[in-house]
């Protein structure tokens, strides 16, 4: 059985990784407005992404006897300078997501919950990769600059992006 410290505190999880979703959708959304149709669907196979980290914190308060309460989730912005702005705040958001599981993992250490440390620990290392894949993406945008050529073929790459999940 969870704690109610930690039932609440996967909680606000299961409201942070469905925010992450919404906010790549209204990125999707705006680079398929720019005709980065590549870009686009990156970001909508992160939206699904989210969804399926939201699934899983839903899943595991379930099985430990929790109860899942929904809560508003915030609106994103609607609209970004450029694809360098959304890749920028894609990572600022993974940082702080980041944080937030840094945050949980302590929780259910003080908690002496081994179970909710162990359940954790995959999206330590997701974590891990998701940023990995900001800054290499960043770091590509970086070598373009002003080229729309160089953007043009970026998108190509990240139209081959599928969705694993
Ligand atoms: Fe982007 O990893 Fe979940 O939020």
């Amino acid at each position: 059985m969870l704690s109610k410290k930690m039932e609440t505190a996967l909680n606000d999880q299961v409201n942070k990784e469905m925010f992450s979703a919404y906010l790549y959708m209204s990125m999707s959304i705006h680079a398929g407005d720019m005709g980065l149709k590549g870009f686009s669907n990156w970001f909508m196979v992160q939206y699904h992404e989210e969804m399926s980290h939201a699934m899983k914190l839903y899943d595991y308060i379930h099985s430990r006897g929790g109860r899942v309460i929904l809560k508003a989730i915030e609106a994103p912005a609607s609209s970004f300078e450029s694809a360098m702005d959304m890749f920028e705040k894609t990572l600022a958001h993974e940082e702080f997501i980041t944080a937030s599981i840094n945050d949980l993992m302590e929780t259910a250490m003080e908690e002496k919950d081994h179970a909710t440390r162990i359940f954790l620990q995959w999206f330590v290392t997701e974590q891990v990769e998701e940023e990995e894949n900001d800054h290499d993406i960043i770091d590509q945008l970086k070598l373009i600059g002003p080229s729309p050529q160089g953007l043009m073929m970026l998108d190509k790459e990240l139209a081959q992006r599928k969705a694993t999940v």
